[in-house]
């Protein structure tokens, strides 16, 4: 029998969707918490092969969700492209800046990533043996206007602001920028597919700060050119987009990008998204993470207003954005239970 997520993906209305929880490896868990003390730091850990699958399988094993997530970050890429990466504790990701045409030359392209990306896709051979029978493996990257605003400001921010200055004082530069991460994205994407990866995703956590014409060219047409090459690489490769807080502009989505399944945030209530969204193929999402904090009678009753709001039609059950660390892993058996007990 096909793998659930296999069939939401290509269409199928399930009686119970299929769930997975973006950031289910992660700090809220004990065993993650182990696993990366014992690679000592995040980055030696995502280049782990060993320890990444282990981080990879512990939220399958604890709660047998229907699919695995590769343990990685969107931040290798620009690592592989030759930039300077570390993470400060408590604080987050730094990266060496882009911010003139001599930066952007120091960039590599074309096949050097994958020596920096190897351990990566070693992790996802792994993983296709070790995971159970009924679990799809999920690959996944950034999305270029995502991975570019931390390239550019050398840092998380909270609306994006060098990024948008740079595309607004040196559009030529900018765009260079993103058409390089398509250009790799698509190879790093690739190369997880060939090493055992059944769906990607790309992760456009930031496209909800790119307005009209700027969210057509810099977030739904890098999606839709990854998108199309993959799939005439990969012919049947299903692609999950994440256009994360784009509101309005995920009406649509699936159409203009080619993607099987858009993932939909909970800045948008589940009844307009199975209204405007699930119409033209799957949704992904899209309960409040802040459920995995809190749990109680709230919790059962907003999954419950999920799985109903997207019965209709092709749904993978998720959160709208990933778990914190501070959630509680009781409240994660608890969603599960609520969606499965439907
Ligand atoms: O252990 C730690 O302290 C590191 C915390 C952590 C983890 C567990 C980071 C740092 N990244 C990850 C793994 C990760 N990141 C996964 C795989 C595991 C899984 O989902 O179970 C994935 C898919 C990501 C994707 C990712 N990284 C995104 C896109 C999704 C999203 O959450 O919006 C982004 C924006 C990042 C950058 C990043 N990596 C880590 C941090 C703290 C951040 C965010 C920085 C910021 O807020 O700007």
């Amino acid at each position: 029998m096909t793998k659930t997520i296999l069939r939401a993906l290509a269409g199928e209305t399930l009686p119970t969707p299929p769930i997975w929880m973006m950031r289910q490896a992660g700090r809220y868990l004990p065993e993650y918490k182990a696993t990366r003390a014992e690679a000592g730091d995040f980055l030696s850990l995502c280049y782990n092969p060993e320890l990444a699958t282990e981080a990879t399988l512990q939220p399958i094993r604890r709660y047998g969700f229907d699919a695995a997530i590769l343990f990685a970050d969107i931040l290798l890429l620009p690592q592989a492209l030759g930039m300077d990466l570390w993470f400060v504790t408590g604080e987050g990701p730094r990266l060496s800046t882009i911010t003139s045409d001599a930066d952007f030359d120091k960039l590599g392209r074309g096949e050097m990533i994958h020596d920096t990306l190897n351990p990566i896709y070693q992790t996802v051979r792994n993983l296709s043996g070790a995971l159970p029978s009924e679990t799809t493996l999920i690959g996944f990257a950034g999305a270029p206007w995502t991975v570019a605003t931390y390239m550019i400001a050398g840092q998380g921010t909270k609306d994006q602001g060098p990024a948008h200055a740079l595309k607004a004082e040196n559009r030529a530069l900018f765009e260079k920028i993103i058409d390089r991460l398509t250009e790799a994205t698509i190879d790093y994407l690739s190369e997880q597919v060939k090493a055992g990866a059944e769906v990607v995703k790309l992760f456009d956590s930031w496209a909800g700060s790119l307005t009209d014409e700027d969210f057509d060219r810099y977030a739904l047409e890098p999606a839709r050119i990854i998108t199309q090459e993959l799939k005439r690489r990969h012919p049947g490769l299903p692609v999950i987009a994440f256009p994360r807080q784009a509101g309005d502009k995920y009406i649509g989505f699936h159409q203009a990008s080619g993607a099987d399944c858009v993932a939909v945030d909970d800045s948008v209530t589940p009844e307009w998204a199975a209204e405007h969204v699930q119409v033209s193929g799957c949704v992904q999402g899209n309960l409040a993470s802040s459920h995995m904090v809190t749990g109680g009678d709230a919790l059962v009753a907003e999954t419950q207003r999920v799985v109903q709001a997207f019965r209709n039609g092709p749904h993978i059950f998720n959160l709208g954005h990933g778990i914190t660390p501070d959630a509680d892993p009781e409240n994660v058996q608890l969603m599960i239970d609520t969606v499965r007990g439907m």
